[in-house]
This record gives structure tokens, C-alpha cells and sequence, in this order.
């Protein structure tokens, strides 16, 4: 079978993500499968991005929409078979796209056959997971909460031991430090790539270095302190990558950094350290949690915004590491909803946030429906809501004494199920997703589908040319990132700067207008892209402002990238 394309190098790269549940149901059933995507080639093509993440589609109960695997080496019979997932590889191939796999194995489903004979007594598979006494007392083996709400302990059987789950109770975390579960791990990756597969996203990876002795989280502070980014993280991947895809010359891979620090982040992706070629992180996306807690209704912190942006942005750059840049994925609602404005500005506001990152150091990451700027969905009950997350904040909302009304306003401002929602083809009533029932109610198709968005929209043709540009410009993949006005608590800027051409982005992140102070020069600087149309015309008036310099007024969520080149064009 074809192997992924050699794509071009993963710093001038774009990838697009798909949730393959919700993008195209080709069978009927509501649910999203491997030959949806396959019809959608073009449409993915189309939009000129080089790899396609798939959030995973192995076999798993779904209790978390496939971060539950039963079998690491099969296609979940309900998106697929092997045939469809070969022909969909080989499908992207010929348009030159990649495709990378999720690889979750930090934590198999409880229904994997390790653990259903680790559950049966085998010595050799309970050494795959993490099982503690309970202390002397009789209580938990640590003080650690479930990411999913709880307990993160749960009764092994019915032995007197408990297995840690980080997530769901039905997601048992892996012991790392069993050289067998690292084999295993490696030969999952060496499957995919046996296949084809160049390109793996690892899951909450930052999570698998814990230490040997779990310990409580001191009181009142807080406990993933205990088990994230511990120093053997480093060494279980250089392993890896050495077992797997090390090898791999245009492999693209992508660690997932829950609750991480720049310094690690470093360590994942420094060429030199033979890790990862990128990490995420997630600090730009709790700036409207309240003292950190998730399940909340605060606005957005945009000067925090502004600075973690650009601290990661430095900070990677000083220490030779690597961003993925994104503002959407399945676990976040839609970002329009929560930087920008989805009813009165919401191209403005798509493009504006597009802007932002597309043109900063790293690799940019399209979430499926970002491109035509889809926005949460409109639901009035939490019965609308399907992920296990959100049913159980809710349930804890309510204990804590909320009101029915104020639980269900939070649920539905950060909810994951807000970006899950089927990808809008058309206006029809199932967004020509499915031709039955969707597995989760599309909202909002009549106004924001492909179809429409093809015909008339701004934000689409928008999206493709700041890919483009990534891929023609060697100032946006490779040039020098500096922040501009960071003490403007309104507009993102920064300058990237490359063999002495200078690219100055100015973001109004605010529904109101704002203004900037230009940088000296820029005398022949060309709008490199603008989201609105008149841009040229509205820089050139304010540089005719005497005396110069002049402060540029933006309006609300505009967008304007200028291009000064050291050899100005003739
Ligand atoms: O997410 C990791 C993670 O930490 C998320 O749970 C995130 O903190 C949360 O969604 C924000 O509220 C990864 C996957 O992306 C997610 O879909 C899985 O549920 C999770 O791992 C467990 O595998």
C-alpha cells in the first residue's frame, strides 16, 4: 500500500483535524466513519493542508468517544474496516496529504484485554497498570481526583487493591515503568507505520513518567503537580521515537501537554533531544476559567491572552522548541463563541483568530468547521449533551448547590460536545451529515455550511490563503517571532522577521475599535492579508498622517498582516 506522502517539512506545514464520529456518516447509522471521510476527500484537499489528524477510531465502548481503546490494532467496526482505512490513507496520499494517527496510550479502556486478564489474575498483565493498597487507614492509595470528576481510584475487582484512572473509570492508566508496556507501545506505533502512517499525536503523553511511589498531593495544593511532566517522561519518548518513529526522516509527531510548563515543552521538542516535532499546550485556553477551574463563566482575559501567547511563542524560540498552534480541537468549545463575536462579527472574528495564530512560530491546526467559522451549538437542555464530562460537571455542579439554570449555562460555554457537533455540509436538517439520526443534534446548519460558505463566505477563501501562505513564505515558517505593544490591552501584535523581509500582524481582539502604534519603517510595506477588504486603502491613509509616527486604528476584530520586503518588489 502507498505510503503517506513525504509532505513537506512539518515547519511550513498545516494540519486539519477531524472528530471522523461527526464529519460525514456514509452508512446512515448517525455516526461518522472512515468512508464519510474518503467522500470527502476533495473538500479536505481543497483546502491545501498537508496532514490530517483523525481523532481515533479503533475499537473502543465509547465511554469517551474512542480515548477508550479495547484493541490499539483494528478499526472500530462502527467507522470502518481495515480496507476503508487503507484506501483513505491512500486517498490523501494522492492529493499529498499525510495522515496522523491518535496514539492513546497513557490509558487502555478497562474492556482491553490486558486489563480483562490483569482483572482475571494474571500477574504478567497486572504489572501493565497502576494498582495500590488502600493506605493503612483504609482510604484511597492517593488524594488524586479524576480529570472527569471523582475519585482517580477505582476497586480493582474484587481485590483488596485499587487501579489508578486519571480519566474516566473505565480508562485505566499504564505502568510505563514495565519495559513490556513501552514494547508494546512501540510495536502499536510500528503497526500504523507499517501501514503507511507517518504522523502520530500522542495523547496526554506528559502524563506516562510517573514516579514509582505515588504520594497525596500536599493539602490545598494541586495534585497533578504529582504525576505530570516527571523527568522520566523524556526518556519513555526518546525511547519510543528510537523504537518507532524515529526512524521516520518526514514523519510529523505532536505530543497532547496537559497542565504542562514551557521548559518541558522545550525538552518534548528540541530537534537535539530526538523527542517529539511539537507539543500542545493549553494555558491560552483557560484564560476564562475562574482561578483555574474549568467549570465556570468568567470572560475572557485577554492582556493574559496576549501574554501566555507570547511567552510560549519566546519561550520555544529561545529554547530551539516547537508549537502546535490552536485555538479549537474536540475538547474545546468553538473559539468564536468565546474570543470573538458568532452573532454580530463572527467573520470578522473567525479570521481575526485565524490570523493570530496562522502567522506565528509554529505549526497551525484547523479543527473541522473552524474553516467556515461554526460556532457552539444552541442547546436549552443539558439532555442535548452526550460526553461523559459534561454530564458529570453538571451533576457536580448541581451538588455544589447550583441551580439547574446556572449548571446548564456553564455546561454550555465549555462544554467538549460544543465542537463535536456533525461538521455542516448544508442547510438541511441533519447539515447533510448523516441521512438518519445524528449521533449529536447539529444546530445552526441554516446559516454556516460548507455549501453556502463556498458560494458567498469570506471565511473559507480566508483560511486557504493563510495556508498558502505558510507554504510560500519562508518568513512565516522559519522568520524570528518578537511581540509588538504588549502592553496594549486590546490588540495582539507581533513582527516575525526572516533574512530582512518583515512581517508585522496586528489583531484588534476586541468587538470594539482600537488602534495600534506602528513600528519605525515599514515605508513599503504591502498588506500580506487583511479581513477586510479595504485594508490597502485604510493603511495607506493613516501612513499619510504627518507626523509620523501615527497610531493605526483598527475596527472591531480586525485583522491586517503587513509584508515589508528587504528587496522590495519592481
Ligand atoms: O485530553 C486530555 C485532557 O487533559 C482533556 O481531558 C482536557 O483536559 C479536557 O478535555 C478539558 O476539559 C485527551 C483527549 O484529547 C480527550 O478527548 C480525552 O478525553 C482525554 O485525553 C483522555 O484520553
Amino acid at each position: 500500500m502507498p505510503a503517506s506522502p513525504a509532505t513537506r517539512p512539518f515547519r511550513s506545514s498545516v494540519v486539519y483535524q477531524i472528530y471522523p464520529k461527526s464529519f460525514r456518516d456514509s452508512t446512515g447509522n448517525g455516526v461518522g466513519d472512515l468512508r464519510g471521510v474518503i467522500e470527502k476527500v476533495p473538500y479536505i484537499a481543497s483546502l491545501g493542508v498537508d496532514h490530517v489528524w483523525f481523532n481515533p477510531f479503533f475499537p473502543s465502548p465509547g465511554r469517551d468517544n474512542g480515548y477508550d481503546i479495547s484493541d490499539y490494532r483494528a478499526i472500530d467496526p462502527a467507522m470502518g474496516t481495515m480496507e476503508d482505512f487503507d484506501e483513505l490513507v491512500a486517498a490523501l496520499a494522492e492529493k499529498g496529504i499525510g495522515v496522523i494517527l491518535d496514539m492513546v496510550l497513557n490509558h487502555t479502556s478497562t474492556a482491553h484485554e490486558w486489563f480483562q486478564r490483569a482483572l482475571a489474575g494474571d500477574p504478567v498483565y497486572q504489572d501493565y497498570y497502576i494498582l495500590r493498597p488502600a493506605k493503612e487507614d483504609g482510604s484511597l492509595p492517593t488524594n488524586w481526583v479524576s480529570k472527569f470528576g471523582g475519585p482517580a481510584w477505582e476497586r480493582f475487582g474484587d481485590t483488596d487493591h485499587y487501579y489508578l484512572h486519571l480519566f474516566d473509570r473505565t480508562q485505566a492508566d499504564l505502568n510505563w515503568h514495565n519495559p513490556a508496556v513501552r514494547a508494546q507501545a512501540a510495536g502499536i506505533v510500528n503497526f500504523w507505520r507499517e501501514r503507511g502512517v507517518r504522523g502520530f499525536r500522542f495523547d496526554v503523553i506528559n502524563l506516562i513518567g510517573k514516579d514509582e511511589e505515588l504520594r497525596d498531593a500536599p493539602p490545598g495544593t494541586d495534585d497533578r503537580a504529582m504525576y505530570t511532566d516527571g523527568p522520566l517522561v523524556h526518556d519513555y519518548l526518546r525511547e519510543l521515537a528510537a523504537a518507532s518513529f524515529g526512524a521516520d526522516e518526514a514523519g510529523i509527531t505532536v505530543g497532547e501537554m496537559s497542565s504542562t510548563t514551557i521548559e518541558a515543552c522545550v525538552g518534548y521538542s528540541r530537534p537535539e533531544n530526538h523527542e517529539l516535532s511539537m507539543v500542545f499546550s493549553f494555558h491560552h485556553l483557560k484564560v476564562d476559567y475562574d482561578q483555574g477551574r474549568k467549570w465556570t463563566d468568567v470572560p475572557a482575559d485577554l492582556p493574559a491572552l496576549k501574554r501566555i501567547l507570547s511567552d510560549w511563542a519566546l519561550g520555544m524560540q529561545e529554547g530551539g522548541g516547537w508549537n502546535a498552534l490552536f485555538w479549537n480541537n474536540h475538547d474545546q468549545p468553538r473559539a468564536v463563541n468565546r474570543f470573538g463575536d458568532p452573532g454580530r462579527y463572527r467573520a470578522e472574528s473567525a479570521t481575526m483568530l485565524a490570523t493570530a495564530v496562522h502567522l506565528l512560530r509554529g505549526t497551525p491546526y484547523v479543527y473541522m468547521g473552524e474553516e467556515i467559522g461554526m460556532t457552539d451549538p444552541a442547546y436549552t437542555s443539558i439532555e442535548d449533551y452526550v460526553d461523559v464530562e459534561a454530564r458529570n460537571a453538571y451533576a457536580e455542579l448541581l451538588a455544589e448547590g447550583r441551580t439547574p439554570q446556572e449548571a446548564f449555562r456553564i455546561v454550555h460555554r465549555k462544554a467538549r460536545d460544543n465542537s463535536r457537533t456533525p461538521m455542516a455540509w448544508d442547510a438541511s436538517a441533519t447539515a447533510g451529515f448523516t441521512t438518519g439520526t445524528p449521533w449529536l443534534r447539529p444546530t445552526g446548519q441554516e446559516a454556516v455550511n460548507v455549501e453556502r460558505e463556498e458560494r458567498e463566505g469570506s471565511i473559507l477563501p480566508y483560511y486557504r490563503k493563510l495556508i498558502s501562505l505558510r507554504h510560500e513564505l519562508p518568513l512565516i515558517a522559519e522568520g524570528a517571532y518578537a511581540p509588538w505593544e504588549q502592553d496594549n490591552p486590546d490588540v495582539l501584535a507581533y513582527t516575525r522577521t526572516h533574512e530582512g523581509d518583515r512581517l508585522l500582524v496586528l489583531c484588534n481582539l476586541r468587538g470594539t475599535d482600537s488602534e495600534v502604534t506602528l513600528p519605525e519603517g515599514l515605508e513599503t510595506a504591502e498588506v500580506l492579508i487583511a479581513n477586510h477588504a479595504d485594508a490597502d486603502a485604510w493603511v495607506a491613509a493613516h501612513r499619510a498622517v504627518r507626523p509620523r509616527p501615527s497610531a493605526l486604528p483598527l475596527r472591531p476584530y480586525e485583522a491586517i498582516a503587513l509584508l515589508e520586503r528587504a528587496e522590495p518588489a519592481a
